[in-house]
């Protein structure tokens, strides 16, 4: 079993080299890999050489990580293989603003689009003129927001 974790937004040369062994000679030693899910072509393994390579970079905010499993078969007659596990981990980057959306308080008339509003007079200045509402998609420390 393999772990690798890789920041998202980035596009490495390669992830990881396979490389079984076999201990015969000739066509019984000749290595075949075969990767058993792509993920829509997100993965690309070479049959031959064993590499693994990333074709788009990553998204923490769609998916956090990846499982690819990865069969090794040799070209004997009957042929003998072996598999692995590869988990991928996404590394979080912070790669999203925070979004402001602010609501006057429904007690107030207000016009259409929400960005206009009409305060009595007689406003009691204890009651919150209008909510906001701040968020960040990015997790840990990337998604906190600050006041200033
Ligand atoms: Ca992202
Ligand atoms: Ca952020
Ligand atoms: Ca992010």
């Amino acid at each position: 079993m393999y772990n690798i974790s890789i920041a998202e937004n980035t596009l490495p040369e390669y992830l990881l080299k396979l490389r079984a062994i076999d201990a015969d000679i000739g066509s019984n030693a000749e290595l075949t890999y075969t990767l058993e899910n792509d993920h829509n072509g997100l993965f690309r393994l070479d049959k031959t050489t064993g590499i693994l390579t990333l074709i788009h970079a990553l998204d923490y905010e769609y998916h956090t990580s990846y499982q690819l499993k990865v069969e090794v078969h040799d070209n004997g007659m009957n042929f003998l293989s072996d598999t692995c596990i590869i988990n991928i981990y996404v590394l979080d980057q912070n790669d999203h603003a925070p979004s402001i959306q602010m609501k006057f308080n429904p007690m107030f008339e207000h016009n259409q689009d929400g960005n206009m509003a009409y305060i009595p007079e007689s406003f009691d200045i204890n009651l919150p003129l209008a909510f906001v509402n701040v968020h960040d998609q990015d997790s840990g420390d990337n998604g906190k927001v600050d006041f200033c």
